[in-house]
């Protein structure tokens, strides 16, 4: 099974580290957006990472290949049997992906991802991002966050809590501080934790340092 894309990518990560906390083999192919490789194009028409070939089946986007995993491998389970709790998997996941992503996109786009792609930064809108887009975003993100530090839904670490960490990942590498001078200490903490996790370390440190290159 190969997933191609950049593991800089939150999208990327999130379907890494949720097959490696179910013990799926996955091979990365190292791939950029819109790369030309015929079989990444095949699974990923519009050439966004990540994309998945397994054998003659191909796929885009990070939600479906979790779905199918989840489809594929069923055991162990990552998902909460009780329709509240499932629901709300759904719901943590796509504001990771739509309302999350976005916000820290204009931050770690502008300070990284342009000159890595030879486009001129827009700081103006990173520094938007970072002190008016993103803190109330953040300051959502605690609020879901439970006290005892435990996963964020029906007890089992699923892709919510997956999702969630990957975009938080990408806004630490910006230097943004998660805990705003003590008042999100449970974030700063999910942050921490999750950056320790067997299925996320290796992910993380080989981030930080394509991001403290430059
Ligand atoms: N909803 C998609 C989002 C994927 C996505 O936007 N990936 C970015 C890289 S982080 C990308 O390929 N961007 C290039 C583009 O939008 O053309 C998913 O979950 O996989």
């Amino acid at each position: 099974m190969i997933l191609y894309g950049a593991s800089l990518s939150p999208f990327v990560r999130k379907v890494l580290i949720f097959g490696a906390e179910k013990g799926i083999a996955i091979e990365r192919k190292s791939i950029g957006p819109g790369d030309a490789d015929p079989d990444f194009r095949r699974a990923s028409p519009f050439g966004k990472i990540p994309a998945l070939v397994d054998g003659d089946f191909a796929l885009a986007d990070s939600t479906a290949i979790v779905a199918y995993l989840e489809a594929k491998y069923p055991e162990p389970s990552m998902t909460p049997v009780d329709p509240r709790d499932r629901a709300r998997v759904v719901w943590l996941e796509e504001f990771a992906d739509t309302i999350l992503s976005p916000a820290g996109l204009a931050v770690f786009f502008n300070m990284f991802v342009a000159k890595m792609v030879g486009v001129k930064p827009d700081m103006a809108a990173a520094d938007k991002a970072r002190s008016e887009t993103l803190p109330p975003i953040l300051d959502y993100v605690e609020t879901v966050l439970p006290d005892d530090g435990g996963p964020l839904v029906g007890g089992m670490v699923t892709v919510a809590d997956i999702a969630i960490a990957c975009q938080i990942a990408n806004i630490a590498y910006c230097g943004i501080a998660l805990d705003d001078g003590g008042r999100r200490p449970k974030l700063a903490r999910f942050h921490a934790e999750w950056s320790e996790r067997p299925s996320a370390r290796e992910l993380v440190a080989g981030n930080l340092a394509v991001v403290a290159r430059g």
